[in-house]
């Protein structure tokens, strides 16, 4: 992404939500990471109390680094809620890109300027497992087959083209977040992911996808559950049945009012 409305200049304020729950051995390394590969971009870690001591990890990383700050909640209350809270807290900053990471190491900062530099002609880019190019490394097939399954669903029945709905490594333009209405964001685990992406289908938004290799987490427990992939089944069939009834009640009106012009 160049810089704003093409201007010479400093390039946009680039913010990175870093959503955290007992990950103490994957943060610091994460982080470090990161402001390596693109020491211009700010984190924001959000942590949710984590009982591992993840929160004071990030409190440490953050009085070294002035680029580095933390929002500290007082319970788990779901990945969606947490980058719900920062990312309220990136538009009061005045960031011009706000952006998603996982800190167990899945998402690699290296390739991050490869997604702001797709930005250029996209208002959300997503880092895409299942694009040409873009990759899973040491997933067991179970795993492969419910990222894959769930995104052909959510395809299928929201008649969308994005190949990877439910990926976690995005860069979303502050216009974006402002067109989408945060505010009416009910989804506060994982199926997060597939609702923000839907909203800004729906509002008319570009997104792009951009390939990435997913790394499996090495360090820290997953906390995803089969509670988590059924919830998701559950919403998704939910919005394409609304959608569905939204386009026939759409056809019976229009089909209605040419009757009555025509009488
Ligand atoms: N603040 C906060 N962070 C969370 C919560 N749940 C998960 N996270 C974080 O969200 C990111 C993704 O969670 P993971 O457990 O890695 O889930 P996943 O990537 O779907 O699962 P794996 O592939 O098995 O790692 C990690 O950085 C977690 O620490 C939560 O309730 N609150
Ligand atoms: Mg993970």
């Amino acid at each position: 992404m160049t810089g704003r409305s093409g201007e010479t200049g400093p390039g946009p304020r680039v913010l990175i939500v870093v959503p955290t729950y007992n990950e103490r051995d994957n943060l610091a390394w994460l982080v470090g990471r990161l402001r390596t590969a693109v020491p211009a971009v700010d984190v924001l870690v959000v942590d949710d109390g984590s009982p591992d001591g993840t929160g004071e990890v990030a409190d440490r990383l953050a009085a070294t680094d002035p680029q580095v700050s933390v929002l500290h909640r007082s319970v788990k209350a779901g990945l969606g809620a947490a980058y719900l809270h920062g990312f309220r807290v990136a538009l009061e900053r005045g960031y011009d890109v706000i952006g998603e990471m996982d800190a167990d190491g899945s998402h690699q900062p290296e390739q991050l300027p490869a997604l702001i530099a797709a930005l250029d002609d996209a208002d959300l880019v997503i880092g895409s497992r299942w694009v040409p190019g873009g990759s899973v490394v040491n997933w067991p097939l179970s795993r492969r087959l419910l990222s894959r399954g769930g995104n052909l669903y959510a395809r299928a029945l929201l008649g969308i083209g994005v190949r990877d709905v439910t990926a976690g490594y995005r860069l979303f333009r502050r216009s974006t977040l402002e067109r989408i209405d945060l505010a009416s964001v009910e989804s506060a685990g994982y199926i997060f992911q597939t609702d923000l992406a839907w909203r800004t289908l729906r509002a008319g938004l570009r997104v792009v996808e951009v390939p990435i290799e997913f790394v499996e987490r090495v360090r820290g427990e997953s906390k995803m559950s089969r509670d988590v992939a059924v919830e998701s089944l559950r919403r998704i069939t939910l919005w394409g049945l609304r959608e569905r009834a939204g386009r026939l009640g759409d056809v019976r009106s229009r089909r209605r009012s040419a009757g009555s012009g025509g009488a």
